[in-house]
């Protein structure tokens, strides 16, 4: 990397395991303390008093290296023992956490109870996982999904978990939304990162809780670095999760182009799988720049070259704007 990229710095907005692997990808390609990462809190639930951060925790997991990267969530070589003991006490079961997993909920549900906010528990939490980079909830205070659908109001976690995205989706809210402020590592890393990434994650139910955060989407447009977002729609498809479906059920086109319909306002370019080359011309028209790479991510490999592709972009940008 030539020496302007070791200067610049990135805020990554990220929800999910596709967050997790572009993050991943800065995490191996730059010195740490050059990325910054904001997470989704609208998947957090609360199970047998606990406090569950999935893409928190998600996140940290895979930057450490604890990941179960086959299913994405959840610490690898993982046991089973509580849950089961859970299920013999007669409590639902549906989510499956982990022995390892529960010490994590464990931990930073006596940080919040002993009066810690959402951020400093997540501080603690990387900090004693070993990572270097910072990590910051988009807000610190509560922020819940609820998918109304054809079968009623669903939490997040029920939806996506309990009934496997099945149901048909009628509408999105985010509870706790308006009293929710941006955290305040979210809001200096705004103001001093050079350059923004919105990860290919699900657009509705992981980067839009973050946009709905106040002042958040006026504070990106105004934002002076450049903006890119990863399409995470390949060929008419999600590479995990329900945003396809999504997609289909909002009426909206099942494509990186309808992606780009999304990011009007916040987005200086959209980088596209190499599938969807043919689209370019359609994402353009909608003023948005469009790049096409590989933007499957399976091994660290793939991360990487992602990110490095990525960080490629943000010199050129930086360089012509310095010029
Ligand atoms: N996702 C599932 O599909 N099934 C599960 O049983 C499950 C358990 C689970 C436990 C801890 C955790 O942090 C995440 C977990 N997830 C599970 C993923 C979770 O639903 C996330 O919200 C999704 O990955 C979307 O971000």
């Amino acid at each position: 990397m030539n020496s302007d990229i070791a200067e610049i710095s990135i805020l990554t907005l990220a929800g999910g395991v596709g967050g997790a692997k572009l993050a991943k990808g800065f995490y191996l390609s730059l010195d740490p303390r050059q990325l910054k990462i904001v997470v989704n809190t609208a998947d957090d639930t609360e199970l047998y008093g606990l406090y569950i951060c999935p893409d928190l925790d998600t996140m940290m997991y895979s930057l450490s290296n604890l990941s179960n990267v086959t299913q994405g969530w959840g610490i690898k070589n993982d046991s089973y023992v509580a849950l089961n003991m859970l299920d013999f006490y007669g409590y639902d079961t549906w989510f499956n956490i982990g022995d390892k997993d529960f010490a994590t909920h464990i931990l930073r549900t006596e940080l919040i109870r002993s009066g810690k906010t959402l951020s400093e528990s997540i501080q603690s939490i990387k900090t004693k996982l070993g990572i270097k980079s910072e990590i910051y909830p988009m807000s610190d205070q509560k922020v819940r999904t609820i998918c109304t659908t054809e079968i009623g109001k669903l939490k997040f976690q029920e939806y996506f978990v309990e009934h496997k995205c099945k149901p048909k989706l009628l509408k999105i809210d985010f509870e706790g939304i308006d009293l929710a402020q941006i955290s305040t590592g979210f809001e200096q890393a705004l103001e001093t990162c050079d350059a923004l990434v919105i990860s290919p994650s699900n657009p509705y139910v992981s980067i839009d809780p973050i946009l709905s955060i106040n002042t958040v989407r006026e504070k990106i447009q105004n934002f002076n670095g450049i903006k890119i977002a990863v399409s995470p729609i390949v060929n008419g498809n999600a590479i995990k999760g329900p945003a396809a479906k999504m997609l289909n059920e909002f009426g909206e086109d099942v494509s990186c182009v309808g992606i780009a319909k999304l990011l009007h306002g916040i987005c200086d370019v959209l980088i596209i799988d190499s599938q969807d080359l043919h689209e370019i011309k359609n994402i353009e028209k909608l003023g948005i720049n469009a790049v096409a790479t590989n933007t499957i991510m399976n091994s660290d490999e793939d991360k990487i070259q992602l990110a490095e592709f990525i960080l490629k972009i943000i010199n050129n940008q930086t360089c012509n704007a310095k010029a």
